[in-house]
């Protein structure tokens, strides 16, 4: 994902359409993106070089975004989850961001001082890190923040079949 952008970001810039920075990521609009560059590069028809490495590398990488599956993402803020509550297929993946400026935790379990608090996932997110995780079981998944338990920070992740 960040290498794509960063390719469409230099081809962008190449062919004197500028690049706002945005954050967007659209595989469709990548794609468009890739087309237009090197139409335009064809046309001034001088330092290719650099374009035919960079043209099919993003490639690759808008395919292997296409084939898999994307995960479902929880935000991590002061102090709570968003959205608390989440449901997702066996075998899916959830990716936690920390989006504050507090270090928060995602810890499996009703709280901790629940039995078997944290023996299925104890993560630390630190201000601006991620924590992925594939359910592999169906059920009901508990999880909580170990500093603000207390405030509520708790969430759910419900696998269906
Ligand atoms: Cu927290």
């Amino acid at each position: 994902m960040r290498s794509t952008r960063f390719w469409v970001c230099f081809l962008a810039l190449t062919a004197a359409i500028g690049c706002d920075g945005d954050d967007d990521g659209n595989g469709n609009g990548n794609g468009n993106g890739n087309g237009d560059a090197g139409r335009e590069a064809g046309a001034e028809g001088g330092g290719t070089d650099g374009m035919d490495v960079a043209g099919p590398d993003t490639v690759v990488d808008a395919a292997a975004e296409a084939s898999a599956p994307a995960p479902v993402m929880v935000r991590a803020t002061e102090h709570r989850f968003e959205p608390m509550t989440i449901a997702i297929p066996v075998g899916g993946t959830v990716r936690w961001t920390n989006v504050g400026v507090s270090v928060h935790t995602v810890t499996s379990g009703q709280g901790s001082t629940a039995a078997g608090a944290g023996t299925e996932f104890d993560a630390q997110l630190n201000p601006g890190a991620t924590f992925e995780r594939t359910f592999t079981t169906t059920g009901s998944h508990p999880y909580f923040c170990r500093p603000h338990e207390s405030l509520g920070m708790r969430g759910t992740v419900t696998v269906t079949p």
